[in-house]
């Protein structure tokens, strides 16, 4: 298997279960356009901005909205997420992701988180992992939201490495295309039937700690 000298980390669904938390908000958003928001609709959201999450939503739901409703939807919508993950501790990082961290540290390999959350850091900070992270680029300091690939080039090109040196791990479908478009390797971290085109499938983090992870890099 080929070696990599950087390895970018998505935030929400692959360090932490966040992804669940983006779900209920938008849930609760969306049934007051009695539009109820399903699991499978919800894969369309992971990745994306929270504009462009509500875009979809209107969407899914047939409905249009005037430009002040829009933006007070989109603070209601984060007001309720801050409000969800408050409570997030050290205690909710997923199986094999501190573990993986402390190795790749210890292997002198670049780490970078590539997120589309403008909530990136906050979450970072709740898990005391921030740290690890030579580089963070997050909703704040990016213009186009994933499948683009601008998340992950910055993130390379800060950390001064190759796209083809660099390694992504994402739990959306957005993100790995995101990944694959950057010229870098995807490993998908969920079930294959959610993904195209990336290099690698585990069903969660652990698995990949646990094996092919020391192969990668
Ligand atoms: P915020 P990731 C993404 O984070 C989430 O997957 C997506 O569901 C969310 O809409 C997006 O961040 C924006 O988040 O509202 O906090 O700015 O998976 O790219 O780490
Ligand atoms: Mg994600």
């Amino acid at each position: 298997m080929k070696k990599h000298e950087c390895a970018l980390f998505d935030l929400d669904g692959v360090i932490v279960d966040t992804a669940k938390y983006h779900f209920l908000a938008w849930k609760k958003i969306a049934s007051n356009f009695k539009y109820n928001l399903t699991h499978e609709d919800n894969e369309l959201l992971k990745g994306v901005s929270r504009i462009e999450s509500l875009k979809i939503i209107l969407k899914l739901a047939n409905k249009s909205l005037d430009e002040v409703l829009f933006e007070k939807i989109l603070i209601q919508k984060n007001k309720d997420y801050l409000n969800f993950i408050q409570n997030i501790t050290p205690e909710d990082i997923l199986p094999g992701i501190s573990e993986a961290l402390f190795y790749l540290k210890k292997k002198q390999i670049k780490i970078g988180l590539g997120s589309a959350s403008k909530n990136a850091k906050i979450v970072l900070d709740l898990l005391e992992l921030t740290s690890y992270f030579e580089v963070i680029i997050d909703g704040n300091n990016i213009n186009r939201s994933k499948p683009d690939p601008e998340v992950f080039l910055r993130g390379s090109s800060a950390l001064g490495i190759a796209p083809d040196k660099c390694l992504v791990f994402e739990d959306s479908a957005s993100g790995i295309l995101a990944a694959k478009t950057a010229g870098m390797t995807a490993v998908a971290i969920g079930s294959p039937d959610t993904f195209l085109k990336e290099d690698f499938c585990y069903p969660n983090f652990l698995t990949f700690f646990k094996g092919d992870l020391h192969q990668l890099f």
